[in-house]
């Protein structure tokens, strides 16, 4: 489904990362790809990408207006253009995880947004004139349902998630006449290395499991089959929406 299109992948630090889930999708649809890391998981991640044939990886902090820039030049070098991005990125410090939202500092605050929000919107615009050299592209995010409503802990995230889910829509409306998609994937809890520290993690999956209407949780295997769709031909008339990868969770109400 995907032969003959390149891709750079944002975002994996494990084996269990959505990331890495979606990336063997798309290199099984026979996609070719780039993923960037964080200094600290280089030897994780090359370790996974070597798996994939003619993939690549290099550190990429998000943080850093000229790794940023080194990037797509590195991908601008390898590819001559790209046609698939995704961004798996989210942060929010532990403390503005536990207690209350009210007490999230302004230092948590632009933190969470800097890295999960802000890191989109650059990557896109430094993606949208090689996406151009392809005749467009296609851009995946992950988001979570705590965007609009209070899921205990999940505090200033769920603040970060609503202005995402908001970002993708804006960059839907600015990158949609040359031809660039932008979607979101909102998940259910997948146990992640971000997901396994967060205290009370198993009971979430336990709720889902009970009352989800598929009465399961979430595998990042499935996500990886949902942003296939996405950035694929399928998909071609589909931007600015957040489609639903959670056991269909979202449309309880008890
Ligand atoms: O978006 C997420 C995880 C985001 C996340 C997780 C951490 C944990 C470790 C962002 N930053 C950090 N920072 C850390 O120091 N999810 C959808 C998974 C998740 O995280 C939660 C959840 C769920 C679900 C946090 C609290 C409550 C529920």
């Amino acid at each position: 489904m995907l032969q003959g299109k390149q891709g750079l992948v944002f975002g994996v630090a494990n084996r269990r990362s959505i990331a890495w889930g979606i990336g063997q999708a798309l290199a099984n649809a026979g996609a070719r790809l780039a993923f960037t890391y964080q200094d600290r998981v280089g030897d994780t991640v090359n370790e996974l990408v070597s798996t994939l044939p003619d993939a690549f990886a290099f550190p990429c902090d998000v943080l850093d207006d000229a790794q940023v820039d080194e990037a797509f030049e590195r991908v601008e070098r390898e590819f001559g253009g790209l046609d698939i991005l995704v961004h798996s990125i989210a942060f929010a410090p532990r403390e503005a995880l536990e207690g209350l939202f009210v007490d999230t500092s302004r230092d948590a605050f632009r933190t969470a947004m800097d890295i999960s929000v802000y890191s989109l919107i650059h990557l896109a615009r430094k993606a949208a004139p090689l996406m151009e050299k392809r005749g467009g592209g296609s851009i995946v995010t992950m988001t979570y349902l705590g965007s609009d409503r209070v899921f205990p802990k999940y505090n200033v995230m769920g603040v970060a998630k609503a202005a995402l889910e908001s970002t993708v829509r804006y960059l839907a409306s600015d990158l949609g006449p040359h031809n660039i998609r932008v979607n979101a994937i909102s998940a259910g809890p997948i146990r992640t290395l971000a997901a396994r520290s967060i205290h009370g993690f198993p009971k979430m999956e336990e709720h889902v499991r009970e009352t989800a209407p598929l009465r399961r949780n979430t595998e990042a295997a499935e996500v990886g089959d949902v942003a296939t769709f996405l950035v694929s031909d399928l998909a071609r008339n589909v931007t600015g929406t957040v489609l639903f990868c959670d056991s269909g969770y979202h449309v309880m109400g008890m």
